[in-house]
């Protein structure tokens, strides 16, 4: 299988991963410094060990503990570019970032707010390291149809920051089809379309289902259980669906998973990328690190990695001209 170096070196394209879910114990106690909160007394050994979490919403619960440290321009602006500076040395040349308005905006931080901020990093980190990057704004299952609507009215005036729309946070009992309106809207509006099937939950099969066929999910972020379903890999294989697939959340919150999917999904002729998901919460496990214990896990070889790589770049929203520079 492909050596660690091979892996440092290969040029890649990240399309999962959660800014929010970026910020490292050590930029926690910055901010904490920064508005005097008692966070600022703990070591970063300290907050890690409380980072223990067995299924999806009991790392949502941490995660969503964290926002209380986003509050300002800076704040937004600081936890973007450490993520950029972070996996351009990488040899990260693209990314697609989550980010996740709405548990901002439930807590008075206004969108522009976290839009500008996100911005001047992106800007600054191109100027600086080369790295581009874009960004995909998701909406919180849990929180209403009617919330997601009013934060896609208000990220109208900045929609040339946004490339795309996701949907992410607690999947059970909040399908896909409980946002269509809005996902109309953001396609109508010439939005790119992604969603977050977790694996095994609650009516898994129809999630997966609803965001191929009625929602125009371009992607699916993780969406393994698709194995599971002939009808159903059928059209991902046909319609070349890239799957974002996370090997460290995989293996720490979704126990239906294991190391085995990598190979599975392979061996059925799926378009599949490596990706982080939430590395400041899940021990500093950026990409590089991903794709190494998706080597370790599937046993990977370097012509497969490098097609993996290569997948990503094929599967980003980014034009052609663009494009013919990366591949
Ligand atoms: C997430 Cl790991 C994961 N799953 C679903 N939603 C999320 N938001 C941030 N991380
Ligand atoms: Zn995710």
């Amino acid at each position: 299988s492909a050596s660690d170096t091979f892996i440092e070196a290969l040029p890649k394209a990240e399309l999962h991963v959660h800014l929010e879910g970026t910020l490292e114990p050590g930029l926690k106690i910055v901010l904490a410094r920064r508005h005097g909160h008692p966070l600022q007394n703990r070591t970063e050994e300290e907050i890690r060990s409380g980072y223990s979490f067995h299924d999806l919403p009991s790392f949502l619960a941490l995660y969503y503990e964290g926002m209380e440290l986003l509050n300002t321009e800076q704040d937004f602006y600081d936890l973007c570019y450490a993520y950029l500076k972070k996996v351009a040395s990488q040899n990260v040349l693209y990314t697609e970032m989550f980010f996740d308005p709405q548990l901002h905006t439930r807590r008075g931080v206004p969108f522009r707010t976290v839009i500008t901020g996100l911005g001047r990093a992106r800007r600054d980190a191109e100027k600086d390291f080369g790295i581009h990057s874009q960004l995909v704004m998701c909406f919180i299952r849990e929180m209403s149809a009617e919330s997601a609507d009013e934060t896609f009215t208000q990220a109208l005036p900045y929609l040339s920051e946004i490339v795309g729309v996701g949907l992410d946070s607690d999947e059970k009992g909040n399908p896909p089809a409980k946002f269509a309106h809005v996902f109309q809207r953001a396609r109508d509006a010439g939005l790119h379309v992604t969603m977050h099937c977790d694996i095994d939950q609650e009516n898994t099969h129809e999630h997966i289902r609803q965001a191929l066929e009625d929602l125009g999910s371009e992607r699916l972020d993780h969406g393994l259980n698709v194995l599971e379903k002939p009808e159903l890999l059928k059209q991902a294989r046909e319609r070349r669906i890239p799957f974002t697939v996370c090997p460290f959340p995989n293996m720490a919150i979704r126990p239906g998973s294991n190391e085995k999917d990598i190979r599975a999904l392979l061996d059925a002729g799926l378009t599949i990328t490596i990706n982080s998901d939430d590395p400041g919460y899940m021990q500093s496990v950026y990409i590089t690190e991903a794709m190494k214990m998706a080597r370790d896990g599937a046993q990977l070889t370097p012509e497969e990695l490098l097609a993996i790589s290569r997948n990503a770049f094929n599967a980003a929203w980014i034009g052609e001209g663009e494009r013919s520079t990366y591949l």
